[in-house]
């Protein structure tokens, strides 16, 4: 691994590089090797009469290592150049099946050869970038990280879209959220958690926003809080995450997706109602795709790229949401868009017992499997709150990426569990 800046600040100087052959030009009696190491390139200049045996049997993307002594050279890419004293193949590569210009589903199929490609590396680089500056965000903060099971006795969302498996003569579920477990890590009065971790949706969706595995950033904090408090609380983190993205990516994001340098503006905030009217719609309305992105055009003409839709009605909403004291019909609840696409589906908990209980019974369901979770809420409960964030639809959006396929490492649909 080497990175170019530092090549460059340590130049006149003996370097030894390791790399993937990006790049292979000859002319007479010079070589010009350029290296890759992740996103960085260097060109390795080798000349003399020994150029035809460093040079025989590269082919492009072979794994190299170089040996050789740097210098700073004005016309190189970066300004430095290494020149070459010996090269030698550490793996020779076949021909790689997939380039630039093949169909992304076909792409999908060879990930190792597909992140050869720098523009496809990228956004998983960006991933990680942003995920590290959410965990030191909520670090600084007093958010203890946890690590729950992903195996459970009963779905944690709605039935419908669970996985369900054999497990030694009963059946249990794949989490298709860590719910349960963010709010008993509460009641148990760890006071400040969040897990990031996969979660699974048995969606028979195939459209670029959906995935049967994922990512889930999830959030939960005590503390008495309004939605829109909960919603401005994610919003700075993901500016603070998007900053530390900037400045670790900044150069090879303006190249390749611009878009993820856009500044996201101020937070807009409307209430369910207001997001109806606003669509023409009758209030109560349950907003699809189609309406989000027309409510993020409206929030773009203002400047701002987040907008969260808060006091969403009570139809539409798990049985743990809080409900608002003075309208019953909607709850203390939010769905935070990020460029007219649905981001995070957050609430204020129902922390007390004996109407959480209620509520369940309300939406006619028997809480078999939960009652861990359930019984807990008996030992005083304090009020709480939180969110769950999909981080492939973020990293998509954020750098203009047509699905959040191009934001995986390897994407599951209900026909794509290969490789
Ligand atoms: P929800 O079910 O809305 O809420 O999920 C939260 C966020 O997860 C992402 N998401 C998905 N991403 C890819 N593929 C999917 N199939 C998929 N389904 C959901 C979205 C969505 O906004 N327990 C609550 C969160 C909470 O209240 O804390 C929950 O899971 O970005």
């Amino acid at each position: 691994m080497f990175c170019i800046e530092s090549i460059k600040a340590r130049a006149p100087g003996p370097v030894v590089l390791e790399g993937f052959v990006h790049a292979l030009r000859r002319q007479g009696r010079i070589a010009f090797i350029v290296l890759r190491s992740r996103l960085d390139v260097v060109q390795c200049v080798a000349m003399g009469p020994h150029v035809p045996a460093i040079v025989a049997g590269i082919s492009a993307e072979s794994c190299v290592r170089v040996r050789g002594t740097s210098k700073l050279q004005a016309q190189a890419p970066h300004g430095v150049e290494v020149v070459v004293e010996s090269l030698e193949v550490l793996a020779a590569a076949a021909s790689l099946p997939i380039d630039e210009r093949t169909e992304a589903s076909h792409k999908a199929r060879y990930p190792a050869a597909r992140l050869r490609q720098p523009r496809e590396l990228l956004p998983l680089l960006a991933s990680a970038q942003l995920e590290s500056g959410m965990r030191a965000w909520l670090g600084a903060r007093g958010f203890v990280e946890i690590h729950t099971p992903k195996i459970m006795a009963a779905p944690s969302e709605s039935g419908a879209e669970v996985f369900g498996l054999g497990y030694f003569g009963q059946t249990a579920y794949l989490a298709q959220s860590p719910q349960f477990y963010k709010q008993m890590a509460i009641v148990g009065g760890m006071e400040r958690v969040f897990e990031i971790g996969p979660v699974f949706r048995a969606e028979p969706s195939f459209t670029g926003r959906h995935a049967t595995e994922f990512t889930s950033v999830d959030v939960e904090l005590q503390g008495e809080r309004c939605a829109a408090e909960l919603a401005a609380l994610e919003h700075e983190m993901l500016v603070h995450a998007f900053e530390g993205l900037a400045s670790a990516l900044g150069p090879h994001l303006a190249r390749h997706y611009p878009s993820a340098l856009e500044p996201p503006g101020a937070l807009h905030v409307m209430t369910h109602a207001q997001a109806c009217d606003r669509l023409g719609l009758p209030e109560g309305t349950a907003l699809g795709w189609a309406h989000e992105r027309a409510l993020g055009e409206s929030a773009a003409a203002q400047g701002a790229a987040f907008c969260a839709i808060v006091g969403v009605p009570w139809s539409q909403r798990p049985f743990y949401h809080r409900r608002l004291p003075a309208a019953v019909h909607l709850t203390d609840s939010f769905e935070l868009l990020y460029r007219g696409m649905e981001i995070t589906t957050g609430a204020m908990r129902e922390h007390r017992h004996a109407r959480l209980l209620a509520q369940l019974a309300e939406k006619g369901l028997s809480g078999a499997g939960a009652e861990g979770y359930l019984e807990s809420f008996q030992w005083g409960a304090p009020p709480h709150g939180g969110f769950g964030l999909g981080l492939a639809r973020l990293v998509a959006l954020h750098l203009g990426l047509p699905s959040i396929r191009e934001a995986s490492f390897l994407h599951r649909t209900p026909k794509s569990i290969v490789p």
